[in-house]
C-alpha cells in the first residue's frame, strides 16, 4: 500500500498534532483506492466545533462565539463526470450510497448521511441555475467520495460538535470545488446552512460558518444578524493565553432530537409572535435585546401551544415536528436568548481584558439558563460541570452545541490539564457509572482542500 507525503500540508492545519494525522490520511487514501481504483484524489476536511458562549442564540438572529475543533471530516473525492454522485465511509454503519445530481434532488429517508450530500448538491445547483453567484462551471458535477470521521482524529457524531454540519460542509467544498466556484466563506456558509434545512432541522448558521471561517489559535466572534446587503460582522477572537479550552465528552447522544430543537424554536418565534403585536416590525428576538426584561416579561405567557396561538391568528411559519398541542415555554425561552446575548458580548469584554475569572462565571450562567430556562441539560451534563468546577484555576463550565447530551467544556490552566482530566474522569464515573472522554480543543482552522493525492 502507498505511502503519501503530506506532512507540510497537515502541519499548517493540525499544528503540533500533525503527526497522529498521517496514518489517519494514508488509511483513508488505501481505502480510497480499494473502492474506487487508483488516479488522482481530491482531499477536503472541514472541522466540528465547540461553541464557548452563546447557545440556541443563532437562529434569533443573536451573538455566538464558537471555536473550530481540530477534529475533523475527511472527504476524499474524485469527480465523474455522469452526474452521479457515489458515496462510502469508512465508517461500516454508514452504507454506501448514490444519488443523481438535479436542482430537484428527492431527500432519502429521515436520518440518511446522503441527505447531507443531496442538501449542498441541491442548493448549488440552484444558485447556478438562478444565477445568485458568480456562474458556476457547465453543471456541478458528481464525484465517487470517501468520508471518514471515525474517532479519535473525527468529528464525534451526536455529541453537540456538529458533526453533520462539518460533514455537510465537507460536501458543499468538494461540489463547489469540482464546479469551479470560488467561494467566499460568508455565502458558502449561508449555502451550507440552507442545506441543513433540507435535512429538517430548523437551526442557524454558527455550525457553517466556523466551519468556514475559523481561524488557527482563535474563536469566532459571529454577529447572526444579517446587515441591509446580507453580510455578517465576523472577528477572530483569540483564546486567552495560559489556558487551554478542554472538552468532557459526557457519552450521551442526542438522537432524534429534532422536535425538541423545533420546539425551542418555536417557542422564540412565538415569543416574536406575542411581542409583534405590541412592537409591529420586530422579527427576532435579536430585535428586543435593548429592551428591559420585565418589560418583555409581562408580554409573553408561561406556555402557550400552536394551536392556541393559530386560534389567535398567530402562525408560526414552517416547522416541522411541532405538535399543535405542545406546550411552548416562551418565557423562559426567551429569557434564555434574551440574557445568553449578553453573556457573549459580556465574555468578549471578559476575554478582551484577559478576566478569565468573569469569563468562567458568565459559562456557569449560561450553563445555568441552558439548564433552567432551555431545558437542554442532562444529568450528566450538570454532573461534569459541577466536577470541572471543583478543579483549582477553572472558573467556569458549561455545556455546548444543542443540548440533551454531548459535551460540556471549560477554561483551564496550563498546568492544571492533568489533574483536571483524572479529577473530572474519575467523579463523572461515580456519579454516572458512565466514562467522559476529556481532550483539549486545539482551535483549528476552517475547511478547505488539503491536498491532492495520487493512488
Ligand atoms: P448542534 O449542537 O450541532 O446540534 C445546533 C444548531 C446550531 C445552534 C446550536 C445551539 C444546526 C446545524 N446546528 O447545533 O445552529 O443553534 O444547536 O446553539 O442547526
Amino acid at each position: 500500500m502507498g505511502r503519501f507525503e503530506l506532512r507540510e500540508e497537515l502541519r499548517a492545519i493540525y499544528g503540533a498534532g500533525a503527526d497522529g494525522q498521517t496514518t489517519r490520511y494514508n488509511a483513508a487514501l488505501d481505502r480510497f483506492r480499494d473502492r474506487y481504483g487508483p488516479g488522482p484524489v481530491h482531499i477536503f476536511r472541514a472541522p466540528g466545533r465547540v461553541n464557548l458562549i452563546g447557545e440556541h442564540t443563532d437562529y434569533n438572529h443573536g451573538y455566538v462565539l464558537p471555536v473550530a475543533l481540530d477534529r475533523d471530516v475527511l472527504l476524499l473525492a474524485r469527480p465523474r463526470s455522469d452526474g452521479q454522485v457515489r458515496l462510502a465511509n469508512v465508517e461500516d454503519d454508514f452504507e454506501a450510497r448514490s444519488f443523481a445530481i438535479s436542482s430537484a434532488i428527492p431527500a432519502a429517508p429521515a436520518g440518511d448521511w446522503s441527505n447531507y450530500a443531496r442538501g449542498p448538491a441541491q442548493e448549488l445547483t440552484r444558485l447556478r441555475s438562478t444565477g445568485s453567484v458568480q456562474v458556476l462551471g457547465a453543471s456541478v458535477p458528481g464525484f465517487d467520495g470517501l468520508a471518514s470521521a471515525a474517532p479519535p482524529f473525527g468529528v464525534p457524531r451526536g455529541a453537540g460538535v456538529s458533526s453533520s454540519s462539518a460533514l455537510t460542509v465537507a460536501m458543499a467544498v468538494a461540489f463547489a470545488h469540482f464546479a469551479g466556484w470560488e467561494w467566499e466563506g460568508a455565502e458558502m456558509a449561508r449555502l451550507c446552512s440552507d442545506a441543513e434545512w433540507y435535512v429538517g432541522t430548523r437551526g442557524g448558521i454558527m455550525d457553517q460558518f466556523i466551519a468556514l471561517l475559523a481561524e488557527r489559535g482563535h474563536a469566532l466572534f459571529l454577529d447572526c444578524r444579517p446587515d441591509a446587503d446580507g453580510n455578517f460582522r465576523t472577528r477572530p477572537i483569540p483564546l486567552p493565553a495560559g489556558y487551554r479550552l478542554l472538552v468532557m465528552d459526557s457519552g450521551v447522544r442526542h438522537t432524534n432530537t429534532r422536535n425538541e430543537f423545533n420546539q425551542r424554536v418555536a417557542a422564540c418565534r412565538a415569543g416574536v409572535a406575542l411581542l409583534r403585536q405590541e412592537m409591529p416590525g420586530i422579527t427576532h428576538l435579536r430585535d428586543v435585546e435593548n429592551i428591559e426584561w420585565a418589560t418583555l416579561e409581562s408580554q409573553l405567557p408561561e406556555a402557550v401551544s400552536v394551536a392556541a396561538l393559530r386560534a389567535e391568528g398567530l402562525e408560526l411559519g414552517d416547522l416541522p415536528n411541532v405538535p399543535d398541542d405542545a406546550p411552548l415555554r416562551v418565557r423562559a425561552c426567551c429569557r434564555h436568548v434574551w440574557t445568553e446575548n449578553r453573556r457573549v458580548l459580556e465574555t468578549l469584554d471578559g476575554l478582551g481584558s484577559g478576566d478569565i475569572r468573569r469569563v468562567g462565571s458568565l459559562l456557569d450562567a449560561a450553563h445555568a439558563s441552558a439548564a433552567e430556562d432551555y431545558r437542554i441539560s442532562t444529568t450528566e451534563l450538570d454532573a461534569l460541570t459541577v466536577a470541572a468546577r471543583e478543579v483549582d484555576g477553572v472558573t467556569g463550565a458549561r455545556l455546548t452545541g444543542a443540548g440533551w447530551g454531548g459535551c460540556v467544556i471549560a477554561l483551564v490552566p496550563e498546568g492544571q490539564v492533568a489533574e483536571f482530566t483524572g479529577h473530572v474522569g474519575r467523579v463523572y464515573t461515580r456519579e454516572t457509572g458512565r466514562e467522559a472522554t476529556i481532550f483539549p480543543c486545539s482551535a483549528g482552522p476552517g475547511a478547505g482542500l488539503v491536498a491532492v493525492a495520487e493512488v
